[in-house]
């Protein structure tokens, strides 16, 4: 279908707090025990995909390569689907053409393309998680301004680190998931109802109670989203994101 007419952004909330490269101790005091989101900044301007990654870029080191591509604007809407395409056919019909919206949110894409991963780094702090560094789960997220991820909660920490492109997040704590609406069915009991930027308050009049914290993440910034805490992420223009999840 055609992309979503651009939407203003919605009225100010509480921001969430930023901080320079924290020591360990610091982190893990004041932000992974209390569960506290907190965008990370410093930490990833040394990785090399800083400079290296571009739209050419991946062209060059993976265009013939073939993915799964979600097709559509949210994998909540009616007509969404996905579908295995290659890299060059995806840049060309859904980065370059600005008509449609298809994002490329997948975690193979480290593991087929090798060569990626040597462009970035598993965050220091991963290591005041209990799990292996092997388990740890590298997601990509790559597609043109206009893709939403609704309003959804992982069973992981993570932290979602921004390569180039600007995104509009909005986090809502799990204790507030009763004024959420969660979905009914097992297959999208973690996502919910609402469309936080345009709610339907009829159906849905607790999610006023609901506190909020937003961001706009920027290039070279990392957020950190405790477990199960609700997250709601739409793209402002052509964007690569790279997510850790760690426990
Ligand atoms: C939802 O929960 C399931 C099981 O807890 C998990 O595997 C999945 O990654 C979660 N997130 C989404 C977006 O489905
Ligand atoms: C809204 O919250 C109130 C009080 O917490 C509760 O009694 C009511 O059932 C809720 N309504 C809806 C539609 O969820
Ligand atoms: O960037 C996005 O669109 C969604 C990211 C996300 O949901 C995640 O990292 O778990």
């Amino acid at each position: 279908g055609p992309a979503l007419p651009p939407r203003a952004l919605p009225a100010p909330s509480r921001a969430v707090p930023h901080l320079h490269c924290p020591s360990l101790q610091h982190f893990r005091d004041n932000y992974l025990i209390p569960q506290r989101p907190v965008v990370l900044e410093g930490v990833m301007d040394h990785w090399p995909c800083m400079k290296k990654w571009s739209v050419d870029y991946f062209w060059e080191v993976a265009g013939c390569r073939t993915v799964p591509v979600e097709l559509g604007a949210r994998y909540t809407d009616e007509e969404w689907s996905q579908q295995l395409m290659t890299v060059s056919d995806f840049i060309s019909q859904y980065i370059m053409a600005e008509n449609n919206i298809g994002y490329l949110a997948q975690h193979q894409l480290f593991d087929q393309i090798p060569e990626l991963k040597e462009d970035i780094t598993i965050p220091d702090y991963c290591c005041l998680g209990e799990g292996e560094e092997d388990d740890i789960t590298i997601n990509a997220w790559f597609g043109p301004g206009g893709t939403i991820s609704p309003l959804h909660q992982d069973p992981q920490q993570n932290f979602l680190a921004q390569v180039f492109g600007r995104k509009y997040i909005r986090l809502y704590s799990p204790q507030d998931s009763e004024n959420l609406y969660p979905h009914e069915s097992q297959i999208l009991h973690n996502t919910s109802q609402v469309d936080v930027e345009d709610p339907d308050l009829v159906k849905f009049p607790n999610f006023t109670k609901a506190a909020f914290q937003s961001c706009i993440l920027m290039p070279g910034q990392i957020l950190f989203i405790p477990v199960k805490y609700w997250h709601y992420v739409r793209s402002l223009e052509l964007s690569f994101s790279v997510s850790f999840w760690w426990s």
